[in-house]
């Protein structure tokens, strides 16, 4: 409160006393606050004071209406964390009381998040970082997999994204924009630029922080996360930071701070005081420029395997005029070998389909990055009037949807645009998508003998309906009305 001169006192104190005595008044307008008019009105009337103190004191009104304000912001903040956590955990009640019944009573589509699904994790005007509930919040059919996260981290352009580290594995994919990445070492801060479709791992723990070096675009990163304290739950934790983004140092007691950091309190207050401005905050183009200066090509120099990021564009594993796949590999990529992961692109031109086709051992978590689509995957774990319960939903930018292992699915683009999918191929080891139509598919390799036996029909008549030119992208239905499946699955 250094910027109280000592004869402006009463008026302030005045206005503290109305301030504390209203609280809970957040929604109204700066000009129409009875108490910041109060104040000033204190100010104006003081007849002691020359102009400069008047004008002295006004300005004191103004910047402690901002303090408060600011702090009802907080405890809102707070208040709704709270009331988001004790939700979470009367769910989780539920859930294991839940437990012993069958799984077949499923009503909604257990394996369709959208908008809803996501909670805010914390939003400030220049950008948000969003997270998928937990897979098996929806349905106990997800629990192979409830040990990964999915976030969504939106920037606005020139934003600096605070450093913190997490309790997790995570990967970064940037679905859209241009960045910085900045992760702390031992010893040293290593810095990456990111383009669209490329892949970094962020390894548990690392201090990591983002930058949004463009300046008209946002900046859309999509993050995995696979939590090791808690199975299920991952936390940022911000050291270097202050006020908002809170710093957990100032969680621990003055004393022990005093020491490890060998200054006094005050000191050490005012340095935690600083930074206010929350997660995710604007720049200068001139700070732009100076966080994002990436030293050499990003290639790690002694021979050995990068740690920089990699791009999913470099060349599409299946290409044809109704589509193209990218995939990452195991082999090629080590930053996600020991994670079992792959990650793949999908881009299905409009008007055209995939085979059907399943995952010999992933569970394929798809994210919408672009364009609309629509779904098909049949399960048997749901009853239904066939042995498999047939699910479809519609598919549009900021929808996600699960596959599990081995389950048969096909993905259609709309007439209109390129369906652009993003997939986590999670427990990826091993995983093989095996196909039912096309140059090579599975009914093709079945042998003859079987295949026979399998249909009831000349295996040769089987092939003529199962094979192709085309692999993995066909052309689209002719007939298929989009609209009206959309509007019965949405
Ligand atoms: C997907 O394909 C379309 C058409 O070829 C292209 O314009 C678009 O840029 C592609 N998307 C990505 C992310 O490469
Ligand atoms: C796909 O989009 C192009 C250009 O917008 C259009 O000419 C074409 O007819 C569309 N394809 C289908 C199958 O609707
Ligand atoms: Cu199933």
């Amino acid at each position: 409160m250094k910027f109280i001169t000592i004869n402006l006192s009463l008026p302030i104190f005045l206005f503290i006393l109305v301030a504390t005595s209203c609280l809970g008044t957040p929604d109204e307008e700066a000009e129409l606050d009875p108490e910041l008019t109060t104040c000033i009105h204190q100010c104006k009337h003081q007849d002691k004071y020359s102009r400069d103190d008047k004008q002295e004191c006004t300005r004191g009104c103004h910047k402690y209406h901002q303090m408060k304000k600011q702090r009802e912001r907080q405890i809102e903040e707070q208040v709704r964390r709270r009331k988001e956590h004790e939700m979470e955990q009367v769910k989780e009640k539920q859930r294991h009381q839940g437990e012993e019944e069958e799984e077949e009573e499923e009503e909604e589509n257990p394996f369709l998040f959208d908008d809803d699904d996501f909670e805010t994790r914390f939003e400030t005007e220049d950008g948000r970082v969003r997270v998928l509930h937990r897979f098996t919040k929806k349905s106990n059919l997800l629990r192979g997999i409830h040990n990964f996260r999915l976030a969504t981290l939106e920037a606005e352009g020139h934003t600096f994204v605070s450093p913190c580290h997490f309790d997790s594995e995570a990967v970064f994919f940037v679905v859209k924009g241009r960045a910085t990445i900045g992760m702390v070492r031992e010893e040293k801060t290593e810095r990456f630029n990111l383009e669209q479709g490329d892949i970094i791992r962020v390894p548990s723990g690392t201090p990591v922080y983002l930058v949004n070096r463009d300046h008209n675009q946002k900046l859309f990163i999509a993050k995995l996360h696979m939590p090791l304290a808690v199975p299920g739950k991952f936390e940022a934790f911000y050291g270097p930071g202050g006020r908002n983004p809170e710093s957990f140092l100032t969680a621990f007691s003055w004393e022990l701070l005093e020491a490890a950091l060998k200054s006094p309190r005050e000191k050490l207050e005012r340095l935690f005081q600083k930074q206010e401005k929350g997660g995710i905050f604007k720049i200068s183009k001139e700070d732009v420029e100076s966080v994002s200066k990436v030293k050499g090509s990003g290639i790690w120099p002694f021979g050995g395997r990068s740690s920089g990021p990699f791009n999913i564009f470099k060349s599409p594993i299946m290409s044809n005029q109704y589509g193209r796949l990218f995939e990452t590999n195991l082999d090629d990529h080590s930053q996600l070998k020991d994670l079992n992961l792959i990650l793949s692109f999908a881009n299905i031109t409009n008007g055209s389909m995939t085979a059907p086709m399943y995952a010999t051992r992933a569970t394929n978590v798809i994210m919408v990055s672009d364009g609309k689509g629509y779904i098909e995957m049949v399960c048997p774990h749901v009853s239904s009037t066939h042995s498999y319960h047939p699910f479809k939903a519609s598919l549009k930018p900021g929808v996600v949807f699960v596959v599990p292992t081995g389950h048969p699915f096909i993905i259609v683009a709309s007439n209109k645009n390129n369906l652009q999918l993003l997939r986590f191929q999670l427990h990826a080891q091993g995983d093989n998508t095996l196909t039912f139509a096309g140059k090579k598919n599975v009914v093709k390799a079945l042998d003859k003998e079987a295949k026979e036996l399998a249909f009831n029909y000349p295996a040769d008549k089987v092939d003529e309906i199962f094979s192709r030119d085309e692999d993995l992208f066909l052309p689209g239905p002719d007939s298929y009305d989009f609209e009206e499946h959309a509007r019965a699955y949405a």
